[in-house]
């Protein structure tokens, strides 16, 4: 067995039989009350899901195993003469709870590699999609088709017992995300440069091969890949991608299923397709303004308008974030550091002192700030990906380290069918009229 699928059942092992000994115990105590608000509001805040690999809190932000992201730029691995963490060892992290050494960073970059062959039927089945169908489109139909491979699938076709299903998953894991950059890479160079690809370098690391295989030259933007992957990886269970992804996994659908799932809500406009619309609205604001370097008062003036026209502003407000969100954050430090001519990025950060107090003056948007989609446009454009339509793909990639990571945990712990309750509206109007008949 390999040292990281060893360590994961020794530590999932161990969980399991915590929890099922604190269930006996304490499983009827209750964690949380759900109010009408929130049964109409799209679940905000109920707590009713176990995640492992990271936690969000409204005003610190994300911590993946308890690390905020400028801890984890400190702690984690990097590659030779680069600043930024690997995320390879966040997978690590976020698998088995364990900052990992270089050498274990290694391995998993060497397995990754030597995973990461794509069937050939995928190119066909990306070849044979129209070249303007969307990225996101395009990611989904690779990773379906991959399904074929699925060892889940094949073991439990086998009659694979249900203690074997982690190991299953671990392995369809392991496969999946090593082939990915190579994917989205693909999708990357025949949408946008004609099909000519460029082979892996696989001298290099995860995240500094994909930067290569897209094609955009520079250690900088090697860096930049290796931070972006770390930052995106994960945000607790409740957010769409990682939530569809655990719900579709609850069925027992292998990880190229539940991944798709997470695929297709990622690519919606209130999630993760919003990094493409940050910088759409922001090209589209310079156009109509005539100027790359607008005033502040000219920006205003466009925020208010979109508002007008019943848009949301991209890039801002978050379902539980209450403070500009730390991905954001991580990415302004980059753009500090690295760069210093781009006018696009001084456009985004002037809208991070004019967009929160519109936001704010509107009385109902309970978090005004910049989220992580806000910022990452303008520096890709910065380095030369301009194609914005592509840039969920970006998220995608990263995000399945998060979520797969914890589709093996479910695995492990064996949780079971996901099946929360529904009623109707009609329901609601009687439980009302019973309740305050009685009250
Ligand atoms: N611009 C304008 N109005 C906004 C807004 C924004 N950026 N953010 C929230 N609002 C509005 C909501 O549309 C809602 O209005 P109505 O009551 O008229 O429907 C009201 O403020 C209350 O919403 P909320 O409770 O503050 O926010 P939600 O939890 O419902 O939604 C989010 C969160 C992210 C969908 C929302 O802030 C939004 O639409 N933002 C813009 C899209 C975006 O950037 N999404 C990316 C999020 C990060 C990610 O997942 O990648």
């Amino acid at each position: 067995m390999d040292p990281l699928k060893q360590k994961f059942q020794e530590k999932s092992s161990e969980l399991k039989a915590n929890i099922k000994a604190m269930l006996k115990e304490h499983g009827g105590r209750k964690v949380d009350e759900v109010t009408l608000n929130q049964v109409f509001g799209g679940m905000r805040g109920v707590k009713s899901m176990i995640w492992e690999p990271s936690q969000l809190d409204p005003i610190d932000g994300i911590r993946f195993r308890g690390y905020s992201i400028p801890e984890l730029r400190d702690l984690l691995p990097r590659a030779k003469n680069d600043k930024e963490p690997l995320p390879e060892g966040l997978f690590w992290l976020m698998l088995v709870g364990e900052v990992p050494t270089e050498e274990q960073t290694t391995w998993l970059t060497n397995q990754w590699t030597s995973r990461s062959i794509v069937p050939d039927h995928t190119f066909k089945a990306l070849d044979a999609l129209p070249t303007n169908t969307h990225p996101m489109t395009q990611l989904c139909v690779a990773i379906a088709s991959m399904q074929t491979g699925s060892v889940f699938s094949h073991r439990y076709a086998e009659g694979m017992r249900k203690s074997e299903y982690w190991d299953a998953t671990y392995e369809d894991t392991m496969n999946l995300v090593a082939r990915l950059p190579r994917i989205a890479a693909y999708i990357y160079r025949r949408t946008y440069h004609n099909g000519k690809h460029i082979m892996p370098d696989i001298s290099l690391d995860w995240g500094g091969n994909f930067a290569h295989m897209l094609g955009i030259e520079g250690e900088d933007f090697k860096s930049f890949m290796r931070l972006y992957l770390t930052i995106h990886a994960d945000h607790e269970g409740g957010n769409a991608s990682a939530h569809a992804t655990h719900l579709v996994g609850s069925t027992l659908s292998d990880a190229y299923y539940a991944f798709n799932g997470g695929m297709s809500a990622l690519a919606g406009p209130l999630h993760g397709l919003a990094n493409q619309e940050v910088i759409k609205w922001i090209f589209r604001m310079l156009d109509t303004l005539g100027t790359r370097r607008p005033t502040k008062q000219q920006i205003s003036d466009y925020v208010n308008s979109t508002l007008a026209s019943g848009q949301v502003i991209p890039g801002y407000g978050h379902a539980v974030l209450r403070q500009p969100d730390p991905r954001f954050i991580a990415q302004k430090r980059f753009a500090e550091e690295y760069i210093h001519d781009s006018e696009t990025i001084s456009v985004v950060w002037k809208c991070f002192e004019v967009i929160p107090p519109i936001l704010q003056s509107l009385g109902k948007v309970k978090n005004p700030w910049p989220n992580v989609d806000a910022h990452s446009g303008a520096i890709l454009v910065h380095y030369g990906l301009t194609q914005y339509s592509y840039y969920t793909v970006l998220f995608g990639v990263s995000r399945a380290l998060g979520v797969l990571s914890q589709l093996c945990w479910s695995r492990a712990l064996g949780f079971p069918l996901e099946r929360p309750k529904s009623v109707t509206s009609s329901w609601v109007t009687e439980y009302l009229a019973k309740e305050l008949s009685v009250n």
